[in-house]
């Protein structure tokens, strides 16, 4: 009993010091383009994503290649968490203006 009490208690540490470690990036979405539209991140990283909407219509953030989807409704912000990944591109686009809210991750 001791001692699964110590090891969930050192499981939790370690997920708090992942949890603090993840770095994250700030997209814009504005006039239905991404700012940036060119996203470095490391390779085998954990990474926040905060998208930001500054549009008034809402926004879906997708990317088969990082098997993500969300909306994003107009003037607000959500979190996507990606990774660790691969070296490699990996495009994403807002499915609701798709011509020209394109982008694309790259991870090094
Ligand atoms: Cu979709």
């Amino acid at each position: 009993m001791k001692r699964r009490l110590l090891l969930s208690l050192v499981l939790c540490a370690l997920m708090v010091d992942a949890w603090a470690a993840t770095p994250e990036i700030e997209i814009e979405i504005k006039d239905h383009l991404f700012y940036p539209d060119v996203v470095i991140v490391p390779a085998e990283t954990k990474v926040k994503l905060r998208i930001r909407n500054l549009d008034p219509t809402p926004e879906e953030f997708e990317s088969y290649e990082l098997n993500r989807e969300k909306v994003i409704a107009g003037h607000s912000e959500t979190v996507v968490f990606i990774g660790p990944l691969v070296a490699g591109e990996y495009p994403f686009f807002g499915e609701f203006f798709p011509k020209t809210a394109q982008g694309k991750v790259v991870v090094e």
